[in-house]
């Protein structure tokens, strides 16, 4: 068993057209400059013999060196399995959605949303704590490289999904958040788990940690248009909007006590 990475599997080689598209090699330019500079330790546990070779033409027009491209194949792989514990969640939480929706003929996850962070993201967050910019680190440091966000109707479906989820054998808890008991200064509301959950490729098994939110629809409402208004530059807000944006924080929260209020009492009248 592998803990992700460091030993990369050695994937097959898609066909060399799906590789040299310019958009691919461009990304890399734009995002990865760092990795390809700081993470060359890293770059040697990758076959050589599975890089496509690139053709003469591109490579004229793409002045990428040898390095740069090692680097940018072996980050591509990596993303891969994350891509691949993102879906090994989906499936569980859709067979999920799909029982409940069956036996109790009510859904208790209205929607499931999900992410990869951007190499620049990346780039972004290992810089801010203050870790190196590499691979291993990006690994071993980040937890929410594979984002998955659960929205649910009710805040006793958070409590109940999150429990069937960690029942599940194949899935370890890795750590806990309970925005929802704790809010943050900030008002923001929402239940974090991180887990890991293995990924099985054609010759290994890695664990790979996947970041998972839980909130309402409320709580969702109100991260949303709080995070485009300024949670990645609170330092520009001034303290009156910041006071504005928790009381309206505290108003969803009533509002979302009151909703499951009402849907307990409808429930009972059912029963
Ligand atoms: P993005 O763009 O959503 O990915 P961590 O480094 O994540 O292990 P941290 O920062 O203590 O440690 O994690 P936390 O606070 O438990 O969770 C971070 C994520 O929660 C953020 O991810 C946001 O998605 C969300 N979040 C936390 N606080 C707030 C907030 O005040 N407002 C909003 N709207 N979202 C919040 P990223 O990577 O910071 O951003």
């Amino acid at each position: 068993m592998h803990q992700l990475p460091l030993e990369l599997p050695t994937l097959p080689v898609l066909p060399s057209k799906t590789y040299h598209k310019k958009f691919y090699y461009l990304s890399f330019v734009t995002f990865f400059s760092k990795f390809c500079f700081m993470s060359m330790e890293t770059s040697e546990t990758i076959d050589n013999s599975t890089l496509p070779s690139l053709p003469e033409k591109e490579s004229a027009l793409l002045p990428i060196t040898n390095d740069f491209y090692k680097t940018a194949f072996q980050f591509q792989q990596i993303m891969m399995i994350y891509e691949s514990a993102i879906k090994q969640i989906e499936t569980k939480l859709s067979i999920l959605s799909k029982e409940i929706n069956v036996s109790k003929k009510r859904n208790p996850i209205q929607n499931v949303k999900t992410r990869i962070k951007t190499p620049e993201s990346i780039v972004q967050k290992l810089e801010k704590k203050n870790h190196p910019v590499s691979f291993d680190s990006m690994i071993n440091n980040l937890n929410d490289i594979a984002g998955v966000r659960v929205v649910c109707p009710y805040i006793s479906d958070i409590y109940s999904v999150k429990d069937m989820l960690l029942k599940q054998p194949d899935i370890t808890l890795i750590s806990e958040n309970d925005y929802i008991e704790c809010p943050k200064t900030s008002g923001y509301r929402s239940y974090h788990i991180v887990v890991e959950v293995p990924v099985y490729l054609s010759k290994t098994e890695h664990h790979v940690k996947v970041e998972i939110q839980l909130r309402t629809i409320a709580m969702d409402f109100w991260a949303s248009l709080e995070h485009q208004l300024h949670y990645k530059n609170p330092e520009e807000v001034p303290e009156s909007i910041r006071r504005e944006l928790f009381r309206v924080a505290e108003t969803i929260a009533m509002t979302d006590r009151e909703m499951e209020e009402i849907a307990f009492e409808l429930q009972a009248l059912e029963n």
